[in-house]
């Protein structure tokens, strides 16, 4: 039949071409009326959140600088960042490599799973997406591990890290990121509690199951939902 098939108007079907129009009409106002605000789209608050700070977090003015070691030293020449495991591409990338990558400077709230949180981190760096897009995991990688100079790791399936707010950041507030911070390249995860987004990144590695990092491993969340109290997993070992 070569005869495209004319919309029957009927009663039934003008209320909802009528009601998809509304819907349509309403989202993008809600979506226009969000923009004029310059919100960045991590900050947007799905229906269900009445406030920007998870249940039972307090706010700080400052990021506390959580860390399990000591401090790493950054050496820009000898600094490699290695991604691998399931990957068509494995790279090894030199610090100007990586500040090649498309940049993006965007605000974003971190809430550490011991209670604290900092709201409005202003983060440049890259997209994660585009490391994704550079190294082209295949078909069956469904997580990625992130090992880091103080021997800390953490990992998080790859539905999380393609998200808009997922960053790989070298600055905070305008800065040169500070050592304690992540220097010279950290993972950002706002949507998640504070130790999925692992700071001193040496590598990324593509993984088909989920490997628990460091705190996972000591019962911690592998889900780590802030907004659901996602704070221990099930399974103690
Ligand atoms: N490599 C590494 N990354 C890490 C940690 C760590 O100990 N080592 N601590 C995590 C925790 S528990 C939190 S809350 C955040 C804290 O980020 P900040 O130190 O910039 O405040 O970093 C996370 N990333
Ligand atoms: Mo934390």
């Amino acid at each position: 039949m070569s005869q495209t098939q004319r919309p029957n108007f009927g009663r039934r079907s003008i209320l909802k071409y009528l009601s998809t129009i509304i819907v349509g009409i309403a989202t993008l106002g809600l979506g226009f009326s969000f923009l004029g605000q310059h919100h960045p789209k991590s900050e947007l608050l799905p229906a269900n959140r009445t406030s920007r700070l998870p249940p039972n977090q307090r706010k700080v003015s400052e990021l506390v600088g959580y860390s399990t070691g000591v401090i790493p030293q950054f050496n820009e020449m000898d600094w490699r960042l290695r991604i691998g495991g399931e990957v068509e591409k494995p790279l090894s990338m030199t610090w100007n490599e990586f500040l090649d990558l498309p940049k993006l400077i965007q605000k974003s709230d971190l809430h550490c799973v011991t209670g604290w949180s900092k709201l409005d981190n202003v983060w440049g760096g890259t997209l994660f997406r585009n490391v994704i897009a550079l190294c082209g995991p295949r078909s069956d990688a469904r997580f990625a591990t992130f090992e880091c100079e103080d021997g800390y790791s953490t990992s998080l399936p790859l539905k999380v890290l393609v998200d808009d707010d997922v960053m790989l950041v070298y600055e905070l507030d305008g800065e040169e990121l500070e050592p304690e911070h992540g220097r010279p390249l950290r993972l950002v995860v706002p949507k998640r509690y504070g130790y999925k987004s692992a700071k001193w990144i040496r590598a990324v590695k593509f993984t088909v199951e989920q490997e628990l990092g460091y705190w996972e491993k000591l019962g911690y969340s592998n889900t780590a939902d802030p907004w659901t109290e996602d704070r221990y997993s099930q399974y103690r070992p």
